[in-house]
């Protein structure tokens, strides 16, 4: 026998006695545990948590990094990821957008349609929070600056209302500006992570009063807070 043959008998063997082990159990041993794991993982969709439109620092020193990174890194996270393990066993809610699924919350099995309302607001919610602090002290223009001197006397009466309506608000919720069914601009309360999409309206700027949108910076101070949310909207 070659040396060339005998290595490569022995690379045989050695490569039957590892593939042997493997079907003998060692790699089954190792993947359940894998496997459990997957299985309790949270699945990756089908919602997805859109990244920052800008660096987390971007709006200091308005809204700290901290309290930027924290809120959008983790709790709208979280709200995306109990959506999408909630979800897991309905494959045909998983095809529903967050528009369909707030707007018809009927069709949302009973013992998870409060949990649904809950993240798909949530995630929702946030979504468009950060968009909107993407032009951080931009004034409404052209239709819409006309429609809000229109609905509320003037755009500065319109951070006056926002800012009343978010002071409000008794615990966790959102002030929420947006645009009925009928066309007409609103604002309004709304407790929890509720949305204009429950009752098929179009948010299109809300003011976060949960405390984990405002505590590391100002602690119990919401209105230092609120004033900030109105004045950095930008547009
Ligand atoms: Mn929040």
């Amino acid at each position: 026998m070659t040396n060339l043959s005998r290595r490569s008998l022995l690379k045989l063997l050695l490569g039957s006695t590892f593939a042997s082990r493997i079907f003998a159990g060692s790699t089954f041993a190792q993947t359940s545990p894998a496997q459990n794991k997957a299985s309790n993982a949270v699945p990756s969709g089908p919602f997805t948590l859109p990244p920052l439109p800008y660096p987390p620092s971007a709006l200091e020193p308005f809204i700290d990094v901290e309290t930027m990174t924290l809120h959008h890194d983790k709790h709208h996270a979280a709200y995306v990821n109990n959506l999408n393990k909630t979800l897991a066993p309905y494959t045909d809610l998983q095809k529903k957008s967050l528009e369909e699924l707030l707007g018809n919350l009927d069709a949302v099995p009973a013992d998870i349609r409060t949990t649904v309302r809950n993240n798909a607001g949530g995630h929702s919610n946030h979504s468009i929070l950060w968009k909107t602090l993407s032009n951080p002290g931009k004034k409404p223009e052209g239709k819409l600056a006309k429609e809000i001197d229109e609905a509320f006397g003037s755009y500065e009466k319109w951070k006056e209302q926002m800012t009343k309506t978010a002071m409000g608000i008794f615990g966790s919720g959102w002030a929420w500006f947006g645009r009925g069914k009928d066309g007409k601009l609103f604002i309004e309360p709304f407790p929890n992570q509720d949305s204009p999409l429950l009752t098929g309206r179009t948010p299109i700027y809300g003011i976060d009063v949960w405390e984990h949108s405002y505590y590391l910076k100002h602690q119990n101070r919401r209105a230092d807070y609120v004033k900030t949310c109105v004045e950095i909207t930008g547009w």
